[in-house]
């Protein structure tokens, strides 16, 4: 165990790091559920397959998305929002495995969010070069849930930055199992991820998957 810095002498566990009052990298929590997700994930895709979003602006995202749960994050030239059918197929999302649930509750519980019961799931594929410029996740109905978000594959490197898009951002890198979590006073800051430097890794090879919870309804 050791002391925070700052200022509450709250003991944390050795293995989380402090990004922000109510901010926290969960070094490698994930770890123990990985071998359960991979597959509960490959199952995901089958049925709603990772496709390249269009902004509002026109522009193509250059990380593909997929997702589950009971609502789905859209971006069209219509806008970014929340909904419950996958737009390419017309179906519902897949349901979110009781093992994305079980990580997302206690990766928030051990932030200090309890009873988090996310009802949106978005995967994120990244492969070498591409990146997620800075942005607040500002779609979900109440800014009182945190982002849980989990980090798979190669690395990268995550800006966490402040309220203002201006403000300078945190460089905080991130490993296979990493979970970041972030609410409360940090729930509106700038995130983002620099273009991935080409890697592999030895199970899910040349790309990273990052996997955000939100309660968005
Ligand atoms: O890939 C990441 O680590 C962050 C993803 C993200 O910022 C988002 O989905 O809003």
């Amino acid at each position: 165990m050791t002391f925070d810095l700052f200022g509450d002498l709250a003991p944390v566990a050795q293995a989380d790091e402090r990004l922000g009052e109510q901010a926290w990298v969960l070094r490698g929590f994930a770890l123990p559920h990985v071998a359960a997700m991979l597959p509960a994930l490959d199952d995901i895709v089958a049925q709603a397959a990772f496709r390249h979003m269009v902004t509002p602006g026109g522009f193509t995202m250059s990380v593909a998305l997929s997702n589950c749960g009971d609502l789905g994050w859209i971006s069209d030239r219509r806008g970014y929002r929340y909904g419950r059918h996958d737009p390419e197929t017309g179906r519902d999302w897949p349901p979110m495995p009781d093992v994305f649930l079980q990580l997302a509750h206690d990766a928030a519980d051990r932030a200090g969010f309890p009873d988090f019961v996310p009802d949106a799931c978005l995967i994120n594929r990244y492969l070498p070069g591409t990146r997620m410029s800075l942005h607040q996740d500002r779609n979900e109905q109440d800014f009182a849930w945190p982002i849980v978000s989990v980090s798979l594959g190669i690395p990268a490197i995550f800006q966490f930055g402040g309220h203002a898009r201006s403000d300078k951002a945190q460089r905080v890198p991130l490993q296979h199992g990493d979970v970041v979590v972030w609410g409360g006073v940090d729930r509106l800051r700038f995130h983002g991820v620099l273009p991935l430097k080409p890697a592999s890794h030895p199970v899910l090879g040349e790309k990273r998957i990052n996997i955000t919870f939100r309660k968005a309804g």
